[in-house]
């Protein structure tokens, strides 16, 4: 059987993806959660390690706890190509966003190793740790000190809202490995990943041809007023930090309609304290995420922010903190990539288009290493980061099958 005949066991591919998606499952549902460091992480990674330890694969943990499984090629002096994505999820996940990439690299490898393919150049398959940033900011943190972006001593002492930090978390789950960070540098990467909106399936679309990723602004924002009794408190005696918090949301929303294109705005968590019916709240922290491809209107989007949160806190006589989470340029991956997952889908006889990523992804990390590009498929009513996320099994299936072709057509790129 030759490479170009090869394809992935769809059962087997849904079977694990159901598995891993059991673990941390959300009762009545088919999501789950699995923040990252948590028990459930744990138990997800512990799972997915004696898959990749059953297929014979030389597995290496780094101090973030990324773990990056090895098929080797007849050369071991040949860097990999790697694919990989994440196995933690949102607090309220679906079981696609993140684990098909994971899932279906791992399917790829053991695909290859039972047909028998003899090749030169290593193929490898990773998960990185906390790709969401959910618990602990920012997102991709695993795959940014992968690839040498954040100095691994500064990623371990970044805390949770409870105070515990990352590096406590992995020694507790036993995760902290001892490979080295950054890590080896990939011959070039490719992710799979659900598209996690709604255009695929919209115009009918098979696969994504993702030529790079917006950019991400995240951004706490804690506001400090006074409080005071609901009923006796007369309005102009009041420092309403909530009245802030709701104007700037309302704002940021304002900025979408105004800026148009990719600009999106989101206040995703937004806690009052005392948090009770009967008083003035004395805190709010809340967060701003802003995203576009454009990182000139970004950055507009972000000084209007800015300059109304001062205008409105002033207003109110509350006073501001702000501590920024997450700042990543838009990345551009490498259009020679680009091209082989263009035709791998092509000659496959799916449905292809080309299109930016709304979403962050651990391959935006490696695109700063080596030539870079994303695989999308379609995601059912365009929903993601909810536990109804779903993905069709054909779709799945076209999916890890190109993921198949296009690792293998990369084994055999010369980029030099
Ligand atoms: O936030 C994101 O775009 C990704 O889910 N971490
Ligand atoms: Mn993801
Ligand atoms: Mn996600």
């Amino acid at each position: 059987m030759t490479a170009t005949d090869l394809r992935i066991d769809r059962n087997r591919l849904i079977r694990r993806l159901d598995e891993l998606g059991a673990i941390g499952a959300i009762e009545g549902t088919i999501g789950c959660a699995r923040l990252a460091l948590t028990d459930e992480d744990r138990a997800g990674r512990d799972l997915v390690a004696t898959w990749m330890a059953d297929l014979g694969l030389e597995i290496s943990i780094d101090g973030i706890g990324n773990a990056v499984a090895t098929m080797p090629g007849f050369d071991p002096s040949l860097a990999p190509v790697m694919t990989g994505s994440h196995i933690d999820t949102v607090a309220t996940g679906g079981r696609y966003d993140g684990n098909l990439g994971v899932l279906a690299g791992l399917e790829v490898i053991e695909t290859v190793i039972a047909a028998g393919v003899a090749l030169d150049r290593p193929l490898a398959v990773g998960w990185f740790t906390d790709e969401e940033g959910a618990r602990f900011p920012p997102d991709m943190l695993g795959s940014l000190v992968y690839v040498g972006g954040m100095p691994l001593e500064a990623a371990l002492e970044i805390e949770d809202r409870d105070g515990l930090s990352v590096g406590d978390e992995l020694e507790r789950i036993g995760y902290r490995g001892a490979a080295p960070t950054p890590g080896r540098v990939p011959h070039a990467f490719v992710e799979l990943h659900i598209e996690q909106g709604p255009v695929l399936e919209d115009e009918g679309i098979t696969i994504g041809v993702v030529e790079g990723v917006q950019g991400i602004s995240w951004t706490e924002v804690t506001l400090t007023g006074q409080s005071c009794h609901a009923g006796t408190t007369p309005m102009r005696l009041r420092h309403d930090p909530g009245v802030v918090a709701a104007d700037v949301n309302l704002f940021v929303r304002g900025l979408t309609t105004e800026f148009g294109g990719s600009q999106v705005a989101t206040v995703g968590a937004l806690t009052l304290h005392p948090n009770l019916v009967n008083v003035v709240p004395s805190t709010a922290v809340m967060t701003v995420d802003l995203r576009n491809t454009d990182d000139g209107v970004l950055q507009q989007a972000e000084t209007r922010f800015r300059s109304h949160l001062a205008q409105a806190a002033d207003a109110e006589g509350v006073g501001i903190e702000t501590r920024v989470l997450a700042r990543f340029e838009p990345v551009d991956f490498d259009a020679r990539v680009i091209d082989v997952v263009e035709a791998a889908a092509t000659d496959a006889g799916l449905t292809t288009r080309r299109m930016p990523s709304g979403a962050g992804h651990d391959a935006q990390m490696f695109a700063r290493v080596c030539p870079t590009a994303m695989i999308f498929t379609p995601s059912v009513n365009g929903i993601s980061h909810n536990v109804t996320e779903y993905t069709e099994p054909d779709d799945l299936e076209a999916g890890a099958n190109v993921l198949l072709d296009v690792m293998l057509r990369l084994a055999e790129t010369d980029f030099a």
